[in-house]
């Protein structure tokens, strides 16, 4: 039986990490995989969640099983994190392994109401989000997102395709800080997509993975929590594997907004009973972690500060290769790179140039000239300017 399965395509971005860490030249640097990294180039376990462990570990005393919708805490706390005035009455949510799991959970949910929906999804997005859906055997379509010329957000081309979303569609939309492009639509075009499903009836999916990472706790909630408040039906996956810096917990949050209680109530049903067939209860160390930090004033206090030390560095670090870059090519052509928000960039460049940075430079990014600037620091931004400017990039 076993030997009747086939190969299957593997990760390209986590086949790229194998193959840095297999590179032996000196000073090579990754800013392939979607990970944090300080300048001295570690991912650090953050204060308030070394501190929150530590009570837990302290006051803990059964590790019994929690409820397969994870702790009233852990979701109570997520849901004001995301959407600060919490609609009680239309919200579900269950714990989930990761925000990955919230997605996975969120198409399952979709399809299980209703069986004939296409899922839409921006071209580019994050590559697991095709390949679940392709796994799950979910018809979907892509829209237009990246206008290649402006490395900003094709609006135009965004809208058109987005029209095509019939009633009970999803439509998947990263809250903020896209990946791969970090290229984001303002205030206003989400008021206009908002506008679109409104009048459509397609249900948006909003995966937030980095709440924090742009703009701010709150700014980067914003359009999450105007879609929130605008539509009948909403879907949110949260992740807080970035924000709190706890990856391997595998700590999400998937979140329903249903048009009324009763409605609300059978979402809250069909959610449990998703996690039941999936895994059971949902992973608790991590959500208990997030629970301890955001209901402690004192260690959310700390916990968003050192959050904000590593928003700013990011932002410090796309303002230094946005200057190197104009320095260099003697034009604004790379300035998109400090207008861009979040983790990554997307160059716009072929992938022979990311190659031929591999290669010259010993600097690893993705091949769709998708870049991660948590993995640059202040002496390295020079090295990839440089290396940028020689690829013809
Ligand atoms: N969505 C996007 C866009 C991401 O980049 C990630 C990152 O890993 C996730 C979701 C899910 O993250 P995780 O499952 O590690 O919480
Ligand atoms: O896009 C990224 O790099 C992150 C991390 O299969 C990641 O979201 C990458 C690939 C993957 C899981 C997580």
């Amino acid at each position: 039986m076993l030997s009747n399965l086939k190969p299957q395509a593997p990760d390209k971005i986590l086949m790229l990490m194998e193959e840095f860490r297999a590179d032996t030249r000196q000073g090579k640097v990754d800013l392939g995989v979607g990970v944090y990294k300080d300048p001295q180039g570690v991912t650090p376990v953050m204060r308030a969640v070394k501190a929150a462990e530590q009570r837990i570990w302290e006051a803990q005393t059964t590790k019994a099983y929690t409820g397969l919708a994870g702790t009233p805490e852990y979701r109570n706390a997520m849901a004001r994190m995301v959407l600060k005035d919490v609609p009680a009455d239309r919200l579900a949510s269950v714990a989930t392994v990761g925000g990955t799991g919230a997605i996975r959970q969120a198409l399952e949910l979709a399809r299980m109401a209703n069986p004939d929906l296409t899922v839409h999804v921006s071209d580019p997005t994050w590559p697991n989000h095709l390949s679940i859906m392709k796994f799950m055997g979910l018809p979907f379509v892509q829209y237009r997102y990246f206008d290649n010329d402006t490395r900003g957000v094709d609006f135009d081309g965004m809208k058109a395709d987005i029209a095509k979303a019939t009633k009970g569609d999803i439509v998947l939309l990263h809250g903020c800080c896209h990946n791969p492009t970090g290229a984001n639509l303002t205030t206003d075009q989400w008021r206009e997509v908002i506008a679109m499903l409104e009048k459509s009836g397609a249900v948006p999916l909003i995966d937030l993975a980095y709440q924090g990472f742009g703009d701010g706790l709150d700014a980067d909630a914003e359009a999450t929590r105007l879609v929130a408040a605008s539509l009948p039906e909403v879907l949110i996956a949260a992740s807080c594997s970035k924000n709190f810096g706890i990856y391997r917990e595998r700590t999400g949050i998937l979140m329903t907004l249903a048009e009324n209680t009763g409605a609300r109530d059978m979402a809250q049903g069909s959610m449990t009973f998703l996690n039941r067939q999936t895994y059971s209860f949902p992973p608790d160390h991590g959500a208990r972690i997030v629970s301890t930090i955001l209901d402690d004033d004192a260690l959310r206090a700390d916990w968003q500060s050192e959050l904000e030390d590593v928003r700013n560095t990011m932002l410090g670090l796309r303002d230094q290769l946005a200057s190197e870059l104009r320095d260099l090519s003697g034009s604004d052509r790379f300035d998109f790179v400090a207008r861009h928000r979040g983790m990554f960039s997307r160059l716009g460049a072929t992938p022979e140039q990311v190659q031929k940075v591999k290669d010259d430079s010993a600097i690893y990014m993705v091949g769709d000239s998708r870049l991660n600037i948590a993995g640059l620091n202040r002496d390295s931004v020079p090295v990839l300017a440089r290396a940028i400017i020689d690829a013809g990039i």
